[in-house]
């Protein structure tokens, strides 16, 4: 039988993370996944994907580590020795980078560094992807492509914009297979509970269950370009498997307001969002971004990569999950 090829997922309980992992073990991989100790269980979104390691058919496996912890790094990829690192870990909220600049810094950009300085210290032959991400092109209008230059708006982004330049610059310095993605929102009904898009579903689904009244919001004129997550896992394996190492555009092409995303959103239960929609300046950013449309031609072109689920439908798809699980969940998220 042939050894299975060895994947590292940082960030595997996110929910990038967790997508990435199906399609490898679909693919047969031996996934190896990164987690941080927490004083409660965070695997809830890679809990159907584990079986107990002690079973001769695991091939998910899992390992305390954190992006902030560069020793931990080396040892870890020196025992697991993958073939393919995807480094998905990263402080990913861009309200709370205003509030956590210096941690963000930290995990979202240095944590790259750390990352790719343990695979060049042990010599690990290795294929690397970075995830970067839209919110680089920042105030620079669309479309955005790999060309448009970066003004990032947020802690967050600037921490991107470091991580993606330490990316090149291991593939240019080093030789090595060190890729970008530069990712445009995606989304799912695993979502974090408090990116726009999925606090918006899970509000429906508790309005319509009588267990919330209102939909506290900020910005609703930001345009963004919404796609699936679980397309777009699919392109960064596919990065990872081209001939030569590069960076990519990830989008749908498609633009929407987060106005159009609840009226989408709302509209599925047969409710008028503006009944329920109530203004709050907390959800505000000091600096926002006005607008992101990608332009994913090379990776069309280059990998033969293109989007399956556009902004409308996975809008009532995550009202539709969210509907569904209305009953497990017992209590209203704080507001965060
Ligand atoms: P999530 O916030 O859902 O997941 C982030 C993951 O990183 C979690 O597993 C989290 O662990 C982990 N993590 C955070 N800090 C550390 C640390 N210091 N050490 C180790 N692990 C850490 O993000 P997504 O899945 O949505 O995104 C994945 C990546 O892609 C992120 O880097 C994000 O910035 C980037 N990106 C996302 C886009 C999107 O639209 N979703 C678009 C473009 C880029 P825990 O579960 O313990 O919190
Ligand atoms: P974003 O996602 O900042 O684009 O970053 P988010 O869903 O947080 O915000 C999208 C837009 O919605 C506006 N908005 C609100 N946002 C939140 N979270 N809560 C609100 O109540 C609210 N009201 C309006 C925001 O101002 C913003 O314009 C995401 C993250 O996944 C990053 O990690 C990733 O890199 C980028 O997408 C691409």
């Amino acid at each position: 039988m042939e050894t299975p090829k060895k994947a590292l997922i940082t960030g595997i309980t996110g929910q990038d993370g967790s997508y990435l992992a199906e399609l490898l073990l679909e693919k047969g991989y031996e996934v190896h996944g990164i987690v941080r100790r927490s004083s409660q269980f965070n695997t809830g979104r890679i809990d159907h994907l584990y079986v107990d390691s002690h079973d001769p058919r695991a091939r998910l496996f899992l390992h305390y580590g954190d992006l902030t912890d560069g020793s931990r790094l080396v040892t870890l990829l020196d025992k697991v020795q993958p073939a393919e690192v995807y480094n998905l870990a990263a402080q990913s909220h861009v309200r709370v980078s205003f509030d956590e600049p210096e941690f963000t810094g930290l995990s979202t950009g240095v944590g790259s560094t750390r990352l790719l300085e343990a695979i060049r210290m042990i010599g690990l032959e290795c294929r690397y992807y970075q995830a970067s991400s839209s919110e680089m092109f920042g105030a620079t209008p669309p479309p955005q492509n790999e060309s448009t230059p970066f003004w990032p708006r947020s802690p967050y982004g600037a921490a991107k914009v470091y991580a993606y330049w330490m990316t090149r610059n291991y593939r240019e310095a080093y030789g090595m297979f060190a890729t970008n993605g530069i990712l445009f929102n995606h989304e799912s009904p695993r979502r974090g509970e408090t990116f726009v898009t999925r606090k918006i579903s899970m509000a429906v689904s508790n309005i319509v269950a009588g267990k919330q009244d209102y939909l506290y919001m900020g910005n609703l004129d930001a345009v963004r370009d919404w796609g699936y997550a679980k397309d777009y896992v699919e392109a960064m394996w596919l990065m990872l498997q081209a001939d030569q190492p590069d960076d990519y555009v990830v989008a749908t092409g498609t633009a929407y307001t987060v106005r159009d995303f609840l009226q989408f959103s709302f509209e599925h239960v047969n409710l008028d969002w503006e009944k329920y929609v109530r203004f709050d300046e907390r959800y505000l950013r000091p600096t926002e971004v006005d607008s992101l449309i990608g332009d994913a031609s090379k990776a069309r072109d280059v990998l033969g990569w293109t989007p399956k689920v556009l902004t409308p439908e996975l809008a009532r798809l995550m009202v539709d999950a969210d509907m569904n699980t209305i009953d497990l969940r017992t209590k209203l998220p704080a507001q965060l």
